[in-house]
This record gives structure tokens, sequence and C-alpha cells, in this order.
């Protein structure tokens, strides 16, 4: 088949990439000039595990280029950002959707499958694609196939889970559910299961939420353990030994272009009939602030204002700082003044030296849980003004300081202040 790509982002070019290998013809197309020249010169321009050997092979075959117009192609999938918007409820910003479908439109032959893959607020396909579409002239489910598929990969992962993870595949007829499905069907090995496209969207979006919604318990519980001088932690490590209960973990926020910004897709279509998912962003956006007013509490008697700030990346192991709480944190330390020194091996501008980093320094503030932060050596914690160490990931094991978590501060700062 011919596949016309529309965005050469985490999702669209990774995509692009398993159909050209697998035995289609794609036309990626991005509005970024940089990226276009970066991949035409043979190089991606994301990082993710094993995606630049995937696109050596497709470049190898011819069976993939980029540019920065489409053209006509028996496929097309949309996959471009979707922010929030600035209003009430931080709905979907379709502006970038709208924009591929209209660049599409004058591509667009009888017989030709339209694929939203984009992560879209519920409704969208059937209330604003579909009509746009109709007003070109065609008619859905007849003589073009319009379908919702949203992706559900990790990223640092996306090579094997876009091929092995169940898809959906959510048509607005069921004649565009099949044709969907005949096209995903030559990559992936998971299962499709049909659907029709808003259940697509809602499926897709709640997936995102019951974990942001899970999180917010286990946030919530770390702030009552505080409050109540016990062991949060601990109580979750007991709680889930019932063969039933699966608390999350507590941490500094939430973060990510996902859980932080697809539950308010679903609270902005339905306002009135969402308040716990709008109450579990309260409590998941409010963790910055709760860490900040926990560090000020246990820095009012340090011999000095320097903190070192380990992790800046919104999860362990990966470079993405997009939505980040910990770079939100870092942030609000340094406007109140603190000194703050921020260290992390994965991200470009902080990978200093471990030792220089905390020279000085009177508290280590671990804020994301990377692998390397397991173990944190003497050498980094001896010339320390004093050796503090709040992991608000509980990721630290080996160490030689004194180590307090969201379960064990309170046996440092007392309950909690009054204002949170
Ligand atoms: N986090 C906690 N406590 C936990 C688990 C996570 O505070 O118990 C935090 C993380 O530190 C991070 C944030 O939540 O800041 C999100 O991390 P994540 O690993 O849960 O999710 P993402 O955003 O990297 O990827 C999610 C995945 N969705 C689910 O697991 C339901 C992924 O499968 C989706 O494809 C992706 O969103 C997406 O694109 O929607």
């Amino acid at each position: 088949m011919k596949i016309t790509t529309i965005g050469l982002g985490y999702i669209g070019l990774p995509t692009s990439v398993l159909f050209a290998t697998h035995g289609h013809q794609v036309r990626g197309v991005d509005a970024n000039p940089a990226v276009v020249e970066t991949l035409n010169k043979g190089y991606i321009h994301i990082e993710e595990e094993g995606l630049q050997t995937l696109y050596n092979d497709a470049l190898q075959s011819n069976s993939f280029e980029a540019t920065m117009t489409p053209g006509s192609s028996d496929a097309f999938i949309i996959a471009v950002p979707t922010p929030n918007n600035n209003d009430a409820h931080k709905s979907c910003d379709l502006s970038y959707v709208v924009a591929a479908v209209n660049s599409i439109i004058p591509h667009l032959q009888k017989g030709n499958l339209v694929i939203i893959e984009s992560t879209i607020g519920p409704r969208t396909t059937e209330d604003t694609v579909q009509p746009m579409l109709e007003a070109a002239g065609f008619t859905i489910g007849e003589d073009i196939f319009l379908a919702h598929c949203p992706e559900r990969v990790l990223p640092g992962n996306i090579a094997h889970e876009l091929i092995h993870n169940p898809r959906i595949i959510g048509g607005v007829t069921p004649a565009c559910t099949s044709v969907a499905k005949a096209m995903y069907a030559t990559v992936v090995q998971g299962e499709l299961i049909e659907a029709t496209a808003s259940e697509a969207e809602l499926s897709k979006l709640m997936e995102n939420t019951y974990r942001d919604v899970n999180i917010a318990l286990a946030n919530e519980l770390a702030k009552i353990g505080l409050d109540l001088e016990i062991n949060a932690l601990k109580v979750i490590e007991m709680a889930n030994r019932h063969p039933r209960v699966n608390l999350h973990s507590p941490g500094p926020g939430v973060g990510g272009h996902c859980l932080a910004i697809d539950p308010y897709f679903v609270a902005a279509a339905s306002p009135q009939f969402s308040p716990l998912i709008q109450t579990a962003r309260q409590i998941n956006t409010s963790m910055p602030r709760f860490i900040v007013d926990s560090v000020n509490k246990l820095m009012a008697s340090a011999p000095n204002n320097k903190i070192t700030v380990f992790g800046l990346t919104y999860k362990g192991n990966i470079d993405d700082t997009r939505e980040s709480p910990a770079k939100e944190i870092s942030m609000m330390l340094q406007q109140s003044g603190y000194q703050v020194t921020e260290y992390d091996p994965h991200v470009d501008y902080a990978t200093i030296d471990i030792e220089v980093a905390c020279q000085d320094s009177s508290l280590i503030l671990v804020l994301t849980d990377h692998t390397e932060f397991k173990n944190i050596a003497a050498q980094a914690t001896n010339n320390m003004k004093q050796p503090l160490i709040l992991d608000t990931k509980s990721i630290v094991q080996q160490h030689e300081a004194t180590l307090l978590n969201l379960g064990n501060m309170h046996t440092q700062i007392g309950k909690i202040p009054q204002e949170m």
C-alpha cells in the first residue's frame, strides 16, 4: 500500500518506519524542515531504542521518504500533537489535527483510508473530522474510510510495543473498521480490537486517566501519612500484599505528555460528570508545591542553602523532560532563593560530575527514579555540608547519609504544614 503519515514525531515516525519495513511505501510528512532534512540525511531526530536500525532498513529498501507536503496515497495516518487548550477545563486543542485533515483533503480519492492516531477528545472523529470529509463531498464508509486507532506504547519501548500490543480499531462505520483493520493486520501481531471511533477515543483516554487517578490516591495517602505521622510507603507495601489491591506509588507529581494531559480531555468533554478525574488532576499538580513546602521545613535548620537536585526528567531512565514535575520543583526552589545544582545523567545540560554537584550541599533531593540513583556512593555524600537525602521516588538503596522519603519524612519535619 501507499501510506502517507502526517506528523513525524514520537509516534508518527516509528509508525511510518514500521509500515515501511513491512512491505508498504511510506511518505512521511512533517511541517518542520529541520526534521525532514535530518531524516533525508539518514538520521532519526528522536531518541528511541532500536529505531535508527529499523530506519536504516527502511531507507535501504527505498520504502520511506520524508517531505513537507502530502501527495496521493491509499491511506493517510494523522499523528500530530494535541496539546491542551488554555481554557477552563484544558480541553483538547485540535488545531494541528484540523490542519492535517485540511492538508490531505485535496489528495483524497475514492477508496482511501484516513486514520487518526493522535490522542483526541471523545467524539472528535465523528463530530469534527467526519463532517470535514463530508463537506469535501465524500460519503464515509462508502467512498472514504475513517477510523481512530490510538497508539498505546511506552516511550523507550515503542518499536516492540507497536507490533505486539493489542490495538483498538475504531471505525466510524463497520466498513471503516474492517478496512483499517486490514491495514494494521499487515504489521500488528497483537489483537486487533474492533470498536466505534468514539469508544476508541474514550478507551485511550481512560487508560491514562485510570493511572492518573490511582497515582493521585497514592499521593493523597502520602499527605495523610505525613499528617498522621504514619509511614505511607510501608502501608502501600503491605496493602499491595492483598491479592486484589494495587496501590500506586506517590512521587513529586505526574509528568510526561500523556497522563498529565489526557484526563483533561475527558473532563473538558463532560465537566459535570467528572469530579473525580478533576480532583485527581488537582492532587497530582499540587505535589511539586507539597515537595517544596516539605523541603522548606527540612532546610530551615540546614547549615547553608545549597540543594542538589537528582533527576530532571518526568520519569526514570529516559531523557524526556516534558511536563516534568522535577523541573518545576527545581525552578520553584531557585525562585525561593536556594542555590540549586541540577544533576541528571540523562539530560545533556545537567551531566556534571556527581561529586561536584554534591560538594557543600545541605540536601540531595531525588526527583526521578533513574537506575543510577539506586546507589549513591560515599564519594558523592562525603563532601556535603550535611549528608541528607530526600528521595521522593523511593529509588535510593545504597548510601551513607540520612535517608528520608515520602513515608518517613515526618520523623524530621513533623506534621504537614497547615497551609497544605
Ligand atoms: N508515576 C507516579 N507513580 C506511579 C507511576 C507513575 O508518580 O505509581 C508518574 C511517573 O513518575 C511519571 C508519570 O507518572 O511522571 C507518567 O509515567 P508512566 O510511566 O505512567 O506513563 P507515560 O506517560 O510514560 O506513558 C503512558 C502509558 N500509559 C499507561 O501506562 C496507562 C503508555 O502506555 C501510553 O502509551 C502513554 O502514556 C501514552 O502515550 O498515552
